[in-house]
């Protein structure tokens, strides 16, 4: 059954994004409501692709009530979501170090085999930027059809400022390609390329002076990111990329504590980092830290399932302290071959106790924060864009209730 267009009343002017969505219940994760901010008998009213109200059909200014009528058939309607940690646009896939995984291989003896990140670097590497966005594009399918409409993609399978700069590109192509506001996040301090082993200050070097400034220039980043671990880069290291990201002018943010306590969530903070991602090994001082700066903690149950880690992320310090924390698939060939939003929120709460309101407010507003939009999308308010999704569902709940159930009905950004 399709949600009714009321044909008597027409669209002001040339605006097609001018509609009156009734007759909803909504999620709107208004900070100013209590909980979920939850509305029954809603509206939202739509303008220049903008929610110029959302609230009680009540409370509905006169003035919007000439807009052309869409019945929701008292749907459930949240802020649309937005995938806020992913390594989408990747080449390949790496089910083989899966299956060697499954025999009891280790990940040093899947490295000498010339699998791990190395492999996907090759593959990167060897795709064109057309094969890239072809190859990504199917994923970024599968976020959108439940309902994410902001998706933040990194780059780190380049290791180099050609194919760090291609990956970024791809990842701008598919926002232009489908319906989708993409973020992008330069994380050339991923991993040490293998042309440079053994000199990782060299290419610190390179990602700083070579990589960095041209990405900038080509406006390729909204964002820095890097992976702060004994396997990647030292806290000193990740310092000196953070500086160079500061001194141009773009945000920063980091993995940070996945494996070991390198106290890398305090460092990201000292940078006023948007956010720190992972955070398995937390320290009750970093998760202070993050608090005082606003740092939201990016909290993937992804990886932490795809890995088999025991350590968990410390929920229940970030509540004490206030840390805003936010929800992602952190899909990647590696550690997190993971394209649903929905299937993350379940293994949030089911995984480390997140309630149903912190996964969803996870995947909306504190998501939205994290990459430092919460001003423009994440919640149902007036102002921001009109990014939200029509759900067939008898409460929030279900949303992360369910383990592999797509119950979408409408998606709509930008009030389209
Ligand atoms: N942390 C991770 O879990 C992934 N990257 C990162 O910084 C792993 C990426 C990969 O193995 O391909
Ligand atoms: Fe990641």
């Amino acid at each position: 059954m399709s949600a009714a267009v009321s044909k008597t009343k027409t669209n002001e002017g040339t605006d097609a994004t001018a509609r009156l969505w009734r007759n909803a219940r909504l999620a709107t994760f208004d900070p100013q409501l209590a909980g979920m901010g939850l509305v029954e008998k809603g509206a939202i009213a739509v303008r220049d692709g903008r929610i110029a109200f959302a609230g009680p059909e009540t409370d509905l200014p006169s003035p919007l009530h000439s807009l052309e009528t869409i019945d929701c058939e008292g749907r459930w309607i949240t802020p649309g979501l937005i995938d806020c940690h992913t390594h989408l646009v990747h080449a390949g896939n790496r089910a083989n170090e899966f299956e060697m995984r499954l025999k009891g291989a280790s990940y040093e003896e899947i490295a000498r085999a010339g699998g791990g990140i190395v492999s996907s670097v090759s593959a990167l590497r060897a795709a064109s930027e057309d094969e890239l966005v072809a190859q990504s594009l199917p994923r970024l399918e599968a976020l959108l059809a439940e309902g994410v409409t902001t998706v933040e993609i990194k780059s780190g399978y380049g290791l180099d400022r050609e194919n760090e700069m291609k990956s970024l590109r791809a990842a701008r192509t598919l926002g232009a390609l489908r319906d989708v506001s993409v973020r992008t996040t330069f994380l050339g301090a991923h991993a040490l390329p293998q042309e440079m082993k053994g000199d990782k200050a060299a290419y610190i070097d390179k990602v700083i002076s070579d990589m960095l400034p041209a990405i900038a220039a080509e406006g390729l980043a909204d964002a820095v990111d890097g992976f702060c671990e004994g396997i990647a880069f030292s806290p000193a290291e990740i310092a000196r990329v953070f500086d160079a990201a500061k001194a141009i002018g773009l945000p920063v943010k980091l993995h940070a504590d996945q494996l070991s306590n390198l106290e890398g969530a305090a460092l990201a903070t000292s940078y006023g980092a948007l956010s720190a991602d992972h955070l398995e090994y937390t320290s009750a001082a970093s998760a202070s830290a993050m608090a005082k700066a606003g740092t939201v903690a990016v909290i993937l149950p992804g990886a932490f399932y795809f890995i088999r880690e025991t350590k968990k992320p410390p929920i229940a310090l970030f509540r004490e302290h206030g840390v805003k924390m936010a929800v992602a698939t952190d899909n990647n060939p590696g550690t997190s071959p993971l394209t649903s939003l929905l299937l993350t929120m379940n293994m949030a709460a089911t995984l480390f106790g997140m309630t149903v309101e912190e996964c969803l407010a996870g995947t909306t507003r504190e998501a939205a924060r994290a990459l430092g939009l919460v001003d423009e999308l994440g919640t149902l308010e007036a102002g921001k864009w009109a990014d939200f999704v029509l759900w067939d569902i008898g409460q929030p709940a279900e949303l992360v209730y369910r383990m592999g159930f797509n119950p979408l009905y409408r998606r709509v950004r930008h009030g389209r």
